[in-house]
This record gives structure tokens, sequence and C-alpha cells, in this order.
């Protein structure tokens, strides 16, 4: 995997028609061999950060037109001379193209390759080289703009600072161990236990950082669900905008579950609109609420929906403590405000026992019953509830906000660190795991060698992230993930 003396070739473009394809090559032959096949300039000749124009000939046979950019090492991607061919994107004069290359001396290159070079020559740490591939696959502006910060180094430069503030004492702590009759301290232990305090609040504020890292990289699963005819398909329109659910007034219209995108200030929220839970009439419709279940307790975020008009508030209390999972948020929703205050007619069963019926005597603010009905609510134990009509598309603005802020809570602030990469949140936690011991150690007056295995551990799962401890079986876990070309 870590061979990086031959020459690689590789398309970098997608396959399939296109106006242009560039195919890559980087290697210490990448030039020579590129000006082997190239009618026009001498290419041996020419300076780094120059495109020229000629074509690409198989002895007498020409392949293509093309123009062929140059980048002379170290002053490219991987800091190896690298030729960038941007020919026609045919899949036969693509293929017709690399596999000249190949007999020429090249070697196809393996999935993420060129950005495994990029690392092993230096241009990039592991953690930003990772980024690369986030980079490629991010899909909402929240995704581009953290794949871009760790591309840029912000994590790393974070983490390496540390890292050499440890290093200095890790080698300190040795020296004790050379002197071990004597019984000194060089390494002065008030000053390390204050280091590895500042160490750990930064650890575990990136640790707590992952779970918006991941909303943001990999969406929000988040699951609309409510008795039958509560209103959960209506919304999911009112959400997306579009009339995508089938909606009726007969309970029971969504069976299987629906999926939409919906992004929300660059995040990208994953709305399921499930089957209303009750007891199934059907076998189909049983099949449908445990499915609602299950996309409950996979997801992280729960828009639980009622209909305000109807529901008493014994169903209420109890349709709340029955879904809630633990490490599921949940949003409690009272759907059809248009109909309150109207509730004359809504009168079922005994009145006190209707939510409806709180609205009844009270002169709320139609409007705006999420803010003047929070006290009442409160004094009967009942949570924060966000008042909307997805009929008339009353509050919907005020609802995706909050959807927004159960995944963002207050984060999202300026360049703060995320860490969105499960890699990297278990080396964190385990350098959280070394640094405890190594405070338990100094408390406790462990003698210097253990001392020094445990922050070594530290230093350890700390240079994993950037790659400074790699192992082959760790660079081929993370470049095999790579696209070929890249
Ligand atoms: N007045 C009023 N009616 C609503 C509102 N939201 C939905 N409805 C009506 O309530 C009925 C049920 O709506 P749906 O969106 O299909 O309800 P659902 O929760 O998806 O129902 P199931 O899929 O059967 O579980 C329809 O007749 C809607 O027009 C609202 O805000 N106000
Ligand atoms: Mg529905």
């Amino acid at each position: 995997m870590t061979d990086n003396t031959d020459t690689i070739v590789a398309l970098a473009t997608p396959n399939g028609v296109g106006a242009i394809a560039v195919i890559r090559l980087s290697g210490p032959d990448a030039i020579n061999i590129a000006n082997s096949v190239f009618k026009g300039k001498d290419l041996s000749k020419q300076a780094s950060h120059t495109i020229h124009f000629g074509s690409i000939a198989d002895g007498d046979l020409i392949l293509d037109e093309v123009l062929v950019s140059l980048f002379v090492g170290p002053r490219s991607y991987t800091r190896e001379n690298v030729v960038e061919i941007s020919c026609h994107a045919s899949g036969y004069i693509i293929e017709s193209i690399i596999k000249l290359f190949i007999k020429k001396g090249t070697r196809s290159a393996k999935p993420g390759e060129f950005t495994l070079r990029a690392f092993l020559n230096g241009q990039l740490d592991l953690s930003q080289a990772e980024a690369v591939a986030d980079l490629i696959a991010s899909n909402s502006k929240a995704s581009q703009q953290v794949a871009l910060q760790q591309l840029r180094g912000g994590f790393s430069t974070q983490l390496q600072a540390l890292r050499e503030q440890l290093v200095n004492f890790a080698s300190l702590i040795e020296l004790e161990l050379d002197f071990a009759e004597e019984d000194v301290e060089f390494a002065n232990r008030d000053q390390l236990k204050q280091l590895i305090h500042e160490i750990t609040k930064i650890v575990g504020r990136l640790i707590n950082s992952f779970e918006l890292g991941n909303a943001i990289k990999n969406g929000v699963n988040t699951v609309i669900a409510g008795k039958p005819n509560a209103g959960k398909s209506t919304l999911l329109n009112a959400l997306l905008n579009e009339e995508r659910a089938i909606v009726s007034h007969i309970p029971g219209t969504t069976r299987d579950t629906i999926e939409e995108v919906l992004n929300i200030q660059g995040i990208n929220f994953r709305l399921i609109d499930t089957a209303g839970i009750r007891e199934a009439t059907d076998a189909i419709e049983q099949i449908g609420v445990q499915r609602t279940m299950e996309k409950i307790s996979q997801s992280a975020l729960l828009v639980y929906v009622f209909d305000a008009a109807k529901i008493t508030i014994e169903e209420l209390n109890s349709d709340i403590a029955s879904l809630q999972k633990p490490g599921v948020t949940m949003l409690v929703v009272a759907n059809k405000a248009d109909l309150l205050n109207k509730s004359d007619s809504q009168k079922v069963g005994k009145p006190e026992k209707n939510f409806a019926d709180l609205f009844a005597n009270h002169d709320f603010d139609e409007q705006d019953l999420s803010t003047s009905a929070t006290s009442l609510l409160q004094a009967l134990g009942l949570p924060d509830i966000i008042f909307i009509s997805a009929k008339e598309k009353h509050h919907i603005d005020e609802l995706k906000h909050k959807i927004y802020s159960s995944a963002v809570k207050d984060q999202l602030s300026g360049d703060e660190t995320l860490v969105t990469n499960i890699r990297h949140l278990e080396a964190l936690q385990k350098t959280e795991e070394a640094l405890v011991r190594v405070l338990g150690g100094i408390d406790g007056s462990i003698t210097s060698d253990f001392l020094s295995m445990d922050i070594k551990q530290a230093l350890h799962y700390l240079g994993e992230i950037t790659g400074v401890v790699t192992t082959d079986d760790l660079l081929e876990n993370i470049f095999s993930k790579f696209c070929i070309g890249k």
C-alpha cells in the first residue's frame, strides 16, 4: 500500500460521456511518460503549472487532441510530478489513453492513492486527507463548510499544538526514569495536571461536537409520528412545500414510511412520515405501526404531532411517555390549532379532559399560542408545545426553526471545530480515557514509569487522528473508501 516509487494513472473525472475527461498521472516518471506519447512541445522542457495543446498518439495512431497540465514536484497535489490530461470524454478514448500509459510503464492507481501519496509525502495530514473525501461527498452548505475547515487544517493544528506540549512533559518524565534511584521530579506535577486539565477540556469539547458534526455530515433522521389523522402527512407537505404525501380525512391513510430531505439553513433533515400509531385493524397497518416504532428508535429527532382539537390530556400524556426514547429529542407539536377556540363542537368525553378545553375559556392569542399558552401548560406538567396549523401553513417557519435549533443547539457559532469522523471520535474518546488515568496517576502519586505509559497512550491516540501514528491497516481502511482517481 505504501509503495510510492512507481508512476500511477487513473481517470479523475466520473465515468460516462461528458464534454471533457481528466486523466491523471503521478510519480517520478509522470512527465517523461506523458512526453513519450505527446505530439507537441517537449514536455520535459516546460515549466511547472503550464498547459500545452497537442495530441496523444500510440505510434502513428492519433488517439485524441488534448490539453496537458504540468505540475513539477514538489509543487503538486501529491508533491510528485503530476500530469493531467484533459481529453474528450468518450469511454473509448479514455480507455485507449489509459491503456497506452500502462503499456508505457505506469500502473493503475488504487482508490484514494493520489491522496494517500499526498499524505505520505507530507502535503496533507491524515485528518486533512479524510476531509478531501468529505468535501467530495458534501451535499449541503454546512457539510461543505465543515469539510473545508478540516481540509484547511483547523482541526489538526489544534491537536498538534496540544500534542507537542504533552510530548515535552513525556520527555521530562522519561528523564526521571533515568534517575530513578535519586527520586527526582523534573516534570512539575502541578503544571502537568494543569496541562492535562486543559487538554481534557478541549478533547471533551471536540467529543461533544460530534453529534452536530455528524448531523451536518450525514443529515438528521427526523421522524414525524402521532395518532392517525393527526395531520402528519399534511405537516410533511407543509414543511416540504410540496404535495408529497397523500392526505385524507380517513385515519390510516399513510401505511408505509415516506422519506424526503428538507434542508434547513444548510443542514439536511431526512423527514420520515409514518403510519399513525394505534391498535392496527389489519395486518398491513400493523406492519406500518411496527415500522413507525422502529424508525423512531433509529432517529435523532421525533416530531410528535397531535390533533389539538381532538386529543384528551390523558392520551397526550400517555403518547408522550410511550414515545420518549433515549437519545431521541422530542418536539411536541399541537396541530390543527386553527380549530382551537372554535371547540364548542369538539366536546368529546368529559370536558375537562380534553386538551382543547384548556383553551375554551381563556383569551389566547390564536396566532401565537406557543408563547401565550406556556404557563398554562407548565402548570399542568405538560412540556413545551409548538402550536401550528399544517393545513393553513401557520407557524411552519417557527417549527422549522425549532427543528434546526434542536439539532444545532448553540454550537454552530463562528469557527467552532466540529468532529465529523467516527474514527476521530473514537481516538478522542481513547485519548480522554488515557488522560483520566494520567490525572488519577498524578493524584495517586504513581511511579514515573506508569505515568509515562499513560501519557504515551494519550499521545498515541492523539497522533492517530492527524496521522503522526499510523499503520498500514489504518491507511488501507481510510483510503480504500476513496474513489479511484482521487
Ligand atoms: N383544520 C385542520 N385540518 C387539518 C390540519 N392538518 C391536517 N388536517 C386534516 O386532517 C386530516 C388528516 O390529515 P393527514 O395529513 O392525512 O393525517 P395523518 O396524520 O397523515 O393521518 P394518517 O396517515 O392516516 O395517520 C385531513 O383531512 C387534513 O386535511 C390542520 O392544521 N387544520
Ligand atoms: Mg399520513
